[in-house]
């Protein structure tokens, strides 16, 4: 293993001390480690992975350092477009380290959204036409060989992080006032639903959650799309579920896939779909992968469905107030809920036991009827 101090100060050393980019469960130590010994304005972390792969080009151009961009392969796909019309040597040519956590890694058992893009996580950086290198403890000569070949092409390059690669740090979670646990508040919000109701829950610990609480209530998962993947989608999904039934979709999001893309509530909000109720569980962090924090606590969430057309949208942070604001939206228009949370989920918290097709197939057969 390599120890998550020694990899950030050799990094630092090197003049790499720019990081950027959207935390990932298996990047949590080096995330940690950076956000522990970064200001603010050496670690930003980002709306998603695409944003920091421009930040790092902008803060190329100022500096002419090389920015160094950490991600889940899952937000490969998010840089695809400023990698290939951007950074590319083709268009601006500009260099930085991508520092890439490999779910799905093939020969390695992990969930299934993360198995294809596992596989293509190599065929794809050798499709873009970026260099990289597989992470080892050898890792100095590896940073060396990345920042020559940064200053000898001023292309991207990529190191790819096995899982386990870094040993442990841990970060000292930012805490908040609230009482409410996420699962807590998720059970409130289950339970003030009726069997007619659909579910469209975000990515990470909260579709996790809902998954366990409806096994323990024996309530089925029909009514329930757990959106395992595509993090920042889910309220995407849930409205153009909207469009074809007048069943009252509850999409269930978390503030780090709210931010991640934001733009889709203008539209969203501007279609005006009566069966669309949204419910924004906020805790001011990525918490499901190691509780890096997001800006859902500096920015006025309320004010900003409100702006681009939301009617009316409620805050809780308790259970009365999540039970009153349910009961109003389930017959109002446009209106949500954004409740505020404290970090934390339970140790023995699993993974859905049903697969994303059977989840899906059951859902699409349940919300015909
Ligand atoms: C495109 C993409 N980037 C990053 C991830 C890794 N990831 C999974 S869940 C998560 C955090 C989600 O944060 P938030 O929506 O605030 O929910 P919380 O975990 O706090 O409940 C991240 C970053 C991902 N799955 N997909």
């Amino acid at each position: 293993m390599i120890n998550t101090k020694e990899f950030y100060d050799y990094l630092v050393k090197k003049g790499l001390d720019f990081f950027v980019g959207v935390p990932d469960s298996l990047l949590k130590n080096l995330c940690a480690c950076i956000k522990e010994n970064s200001d603010s304005k050496h670690n930003i972390i980002t709306a998603n992975e695409g944003n920091a792969v421009a930040i790092a080009c902008g803060y190329h151009m100022s500096s002419n350092k090389y920015g160094v961009v950490y991600m889940q392969n899952s937000g490969l796909g998010n840089t695809v477009n400023p990698l290939l019309s951007l950074a590319d040597e083709e268009v601006y040519n500009i260099p930085m380290l991508l520092i890439i956590g490999w779910r799905g890694e093939p020969g390695k058992k992990d969930e299934p959204q993360h198995v294809k893009q596992g596989k293509l996580t190599l065929p794809l950086l050798e499709t873009m036409g970026i260099e990289y290198m597989i992470l080892n403890s050898n890792y100095q000569e590896q940073i060396d060989k990345c920042y020559n070949y940064m200053k000898e092409t001023n292309k991207p390059i990529a190191v790819v992080v096995k899982k386990d690669t870094f040993d442990n740090y841990t970060i000292t979670k930012e805490k908040n006032n609230y009482t409410l646990t996420r699962e807590e508040a998720l059970d409130t919000v289950l339970k003030e639903l009726n069997d007619d109701d659909f579910i469209v829950s975000t990515t990470g610990k909260t579709s996790r959650e809902i998954f366990e609480l409806r096994e323990k209530n024996h309530q089925g998962h029909a009514n329930d799309f757990l959106t395992v993947g595509s993090m920042g989608h889910t309220a995407s999904i849930a409205f153009g579920m909207c469009l074809n039934t007048d069943k009252n979709i509850y999409c269930i999001d978390g503030d780090g896939s709210f931010i991640m893309h934001m733009g889709s509530f203008a539209v969203i909000a501007q279609n005006q779909c009566d069966n669309f109720k949204y419910i924004l569980i906020n805790n001011g962090a990525h918490e499901s992968v190691g509780g890096q924090p997001t800006v859902g606590f500096n920015i006025k969430i309320d004010e900003i469905l409100k702006a681009v057309g939301f009617k009316n949208v409620y805050l809780a942070t308790d259970k009365e107030e999540i039970k009153k604001a349910i009961s109003k939206m389930k017959n109002n228009s446009m209106e949500a809920l954004v409740i505020y949370t404290k970090q934390g989920s339970r140790e023995d918290l699993g993974r859905p036991t049903t697969t994303p097709v059977e989840n899906k197939v059951a859902l699409m057969e349940k919300i015909s009827k």
